[in-house]
């Protein structure tokens, strides 16, 4: 840690208050250049704290940049997870207003419900496999507080790594009874494809993805409690959304998850 607390809780409501707003602000490590990883953990951490002060529930936990095409989109170059709220979530076919967000972008992802605790370090994907209740198509809206969606890892860890909204689908499966790696989505943006990818993207298996996450909880001491819902990071480019614009992301095997913005 390079940051005292007051800076750090400073830091958090200066990113919620630009969520919450929907204003873009710089990235933070422009006025902190040597603020590290822990820094950025326990600003998510405070932001996520101030949320649940106020009342609002935990939904879920979810990975991002787990994927080539958006390590490559994003310049970065390590997976990193952040959590999910319960006013973040959106019911398939529901809407979501332009108007409370910055310039929201959405991504097609396979989603994961536990039905035991996962604890790290040391956590695989037999054991994610085997503490799976179902995973469920999904799509996440993501929503950086940065200006122009630029940041570096340490900002985007900060800003809770863009979460905004979020949908999951009705049709749950037993991942037993897929193959997560070959399982192809399309995603379609006003009827037309903008972008296509299968589950191998995600770190060879969206299952990696969520023992990923696992270890990366266990590093502080954390796990994954039984129930979680867990979103396993986009296997595509994310691609940006405007006010009219209906996204449809059809998932082999698991149907399919829309969202209208409005
Ligand atoms: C960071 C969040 C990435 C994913 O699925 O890879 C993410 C961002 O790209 O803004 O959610
Ligand atoms: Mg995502």
């Amino acid at each position: 840690m390079t940051l005292d607390e007051k800076t750090v809780n400073e830091l958090a409501a200066h990113l919620e208050q630009a969520e919450l707003k929907a204003q873009d602000v710089v990235k933070i490590t422009d006025a902190h250049p040597d603020m590290d990883f822990d820094d950025a953990y326990a600003i998510q951490y405070a932001i996520r704290k101030a949320k649940l002060a106020r009342g609002q529930k935990l939904a879920g936990l979810k990975m991002g940049l787990t994927s080539h095409a958006k390590m490559t989109q994003m310049g970065v170059e390590t997976p990193i997870y952040g959590f999910l709220m319960d006013y973040m979530a959106r019911g398939d076919g529901e809407e979501i207003r332009v108007d409370e967000l910055i310039h929201p972008k959405v991504e097609p992802e396979i989603a994961f419900v536990t039905k035991a605790d996962l604890h790290g370090p040391g956590c695989h994907i037999g054991d994610v496999l085997a503490a799976t209740d179902f995973v469920v198509p999904a799509m996440e809206v993501i929503d950086s507080r940065y200006r122009d969606f630029k940041f570096d890892l340490k900002s985007v860890i900060a800003d809770n790594t863009s979460s905004s909204r979020f949908v999951a689908g009705g049709q749950a499966r037993d991942p037993g009874e897929l193959d997560l790696r070959t399982l192809g989505v399309v995603l379609e943006k006003n009827g037309e494809v903008v972008a296509t990818g299968a589950g191998a993207a995600v770190l060879g298996h969206p299952a990696n993805s969520v023992a990923m996450l696992a270890n990366m909880l266990g590093a502080r001491g954390e796990h994954i409690p039984s129930g979680t819902f867990i979103m396993t990071g986009a296997g595509t480019e994310a691609v940006a959304v405007a006010k009219g614009d209906t996204v449809t992301a059809r998932f082999q095997d698991l149907g399919s998850v829309s969202v209208r913005f409005v």
